[in-house]
């Protein structure tokens, strides 16, 4: 079967929020550049239905995730103006078995791109930077999936939330930000910015090098989900979520079905 049927059946998938079984269980050989051609295709078919990119995310930034998946690097998908909660309220519809974590957003002002990027060349481009959520969905059965298998479903990618109050890049030592991500007043996670890959910095820089492998850049404007600082955790009907970044300010959300 062709990556392009691949994508459709994916996307269907999302779409109407029913789970799958492993493309790779079903689909000899498929390797991560398939996985990245298959995502793209997928993502085109919300593109040509008036979707448009506003971002990239990264995931598998930390060590307990590369880990969970058998993996040693991190991974990207793309943001779509769809996916974005304009207010900090989750709606369960057209969710799997959606889980939440809490992520530091960079906003730029300059265009990124190359294989040779430095956390100067981050520094110079960027805007702003965000507290954020992000609410990741497997569409797969049991959140259980193989590196080619994330990959093609665009790295699980499902909403995201920004907080309202933006900062200068240079407020905040990031490595050492702290969070503490509570569900209905009890503390579920906590974590430092140092879990993206050291430092969410890091995540940026990756981020333009993977892109510039398939010929595309982190564009004026965009928003780039730089990868969970804590384990994400599962949400449900009445839940409140609420994730406070040291210094930065609380996301409150409430889930609704
Ligand atoms: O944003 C993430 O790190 C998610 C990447 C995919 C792994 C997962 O769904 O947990
Ligand atoms: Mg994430």
């Amino acid at each position: 079967m062709g990556l392009r049927a691949i994508a459709d059946e994916i996307y269907q998938h999302q779409i109407t929020a029913q789970e799958l079984d492993k493309i790779t269980l079903r689909y000899d050989g498929l390797t991560v550049d398939d996985a990245y051609a298959i995502q793209q295709l997928t993502i085109q078919k919300y593109t040509n239905q008036g979707d448009r990119l506003i971002g990239w995310k990264m995931g598998l930034t930390s060590k307990a995730k590369q880990q969970s998946v058998g993996v040693d690097e991190a991974i990207f998908g793309h943001l779509l103006e769809s996916m974005e909660l304009t207010n900090p309220e989750i709606s369960l519809k057209g969710l799997i078995h959606p889980r939440v974590e809490p992520e530091i957003a960079f906003v730029f002002k300059h265009r990124l791109e190359g294989t040779h990027i430095t956390a100067r060349d981050v520094w110079l481009a960027t805007e702003c930077v965000m507290p954020a959520v992000e609410v990741i969905d497997s569409r797969y059965k049991n959140f259980s999936f193989t590196l080619v298998d994330v990959i093609a479903d665009n790295a699980s990618s499902a909403k995201f939330y920004v907080a309202d109050q933006a900062f200068s890049p240079y407020q905040f030592q990031l490595d050492k930000l702290g969070v503490v991500m509570c569900r209905n007043g009890e503390v579920a996670q906590t974590g430092a910015g140092a879990a993206v890959l050291g430092h969410p910095v890091r995540s940026i820089i990756e981020q333009v090098h993977m892109l510039s492998r398939i010929g595309k850049a982190i564009e004026p404007g965009m928003v780039v989900l730089t990868g969970g600082i804590t384990e994400a955790i599962y949400i449900y009907d009445q839940d409140t979520i609420s994730v406070e970044f040291e210094g930065m300010g609380d996301i409150e959300l409430s889930v609704h079905a």
